[in-house]
């Protein structure tokens, strides 16, 4: 309880960080985008993990107020990078069920990529199956009004929801991400290989990218660049960093 009081007061006392994760096209290892993740550095605590206070967020409520300063910090950071002259990127950040359920989402997301001039394709968010299944013809219109702003969407953690596939053809989706449980266990369980293998090629099917979590092991790479993944994300490019590692980091790479 004193944690939630605390967080609560951690935006605007500058306790929040947002870090960047590269994912890389798997064709050639050029930078695709960023996946936005939170980090909240407690004066006394130190760096708290985001599975511990981002379940305290779910529960109060909090999740909302946060997650539209999420979105806020995305799109500035988003012309940050324009001005720094980097290629436009898609900067993909997380979604809670209670802030796709809430009414003002879409009016945030407007206004924060109106502010920065963000462009369609440059912001991108991640749902999970079960937060788009709840509630599905709500979450229907509300997507359809989020992509006609030009926000592209993701199905995070694909595969280890109980959700019916037909969802898929019903939602205005543009991407699966592969859970990294199944790309983890890919090359010593046929049956984890299969399943992503499987999710390569549906989505494929209906014209969707596909981004595989989780790489760790340039075999994985290897195998999945030869199954025609679009995407890659994970250790083996690099753990999520702050906006100055990011930098070094692509510079780096080129
Ligand atoms: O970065 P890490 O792997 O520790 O993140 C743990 C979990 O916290 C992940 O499931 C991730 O999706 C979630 N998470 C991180 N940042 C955010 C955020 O800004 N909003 C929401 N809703 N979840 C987040
Ligand atoms: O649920 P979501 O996909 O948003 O969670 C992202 C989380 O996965 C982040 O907390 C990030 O730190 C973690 N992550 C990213 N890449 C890897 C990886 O290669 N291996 C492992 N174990 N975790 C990863
Ligand atoms: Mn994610
Ligand atoms: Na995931």
């Amino acid at each position: 309880l004193q944690m939630l009081g605390q967080l609560r007061h951690a935006a605007e006392q500058g306790q929040l960080h947002l870090h960047w994760q590269p994912r890389v096209r798997a064709r050639d290892g050029s930078l695709a985008g960023v996946e936005g993740l939170l980090r909240w550095v407690h004066p006394e605590m130190g760096q708290v993990s985001p599975a511990q206070f981002i379940p305290l967020a779910e529960d109060s409520g909090l999740i909302v107020p946060m997650g539209d300063w999420v979105v806020e910090q995305a799109c500035a950071q988003i012309a940050r990078w324009r001005d720094a002259g980097w290629p436009s990127l898609s900067v993909s950040i997380n979604l809670s069920a209670r802030q796709l359920q809430g009414d003002e989402l879409i009016d945030v997301v407007r206004d924060s990529m109106a502010r920065h001039g963000v462009l369609p394709g440059e912001l991108e968010l991640e749902l999970t199956e079960s937060m788009v299944m709840v509630d599905a013809e709500a979450n229907l219109q509300r997507l359809h009004a989020l992509r006609a702003l030009g926000v592209t969407l993701a199905i995070d953690d694909f595969g280890t929801g109980y959700s019916s596939l037909a969802y898929l053809n019903r939602f205005p989706i543009d991407k699966l991400k592969i859970d990294r449980s199944f790309v983890h266990d890919m090359l010593d369980d046929p049956t984890d290989r299969a399943i992503t293998m499987a999710i390569i090629g549906l989505g494929h099917t209906l014209g969707l990218k596909v981004v595989a979590e989780g790489v760790e092991l340039a075999s994985e790479a290897t195998v999945l660049r030869d199954a025609g993944c679009d995407e890659l994300q994970g250790f083996l490019y690099a753990r999520p960093m702050a906006a100055d590692e990011l930098a070094a980091w692509r510079e780096a790479r080129q």
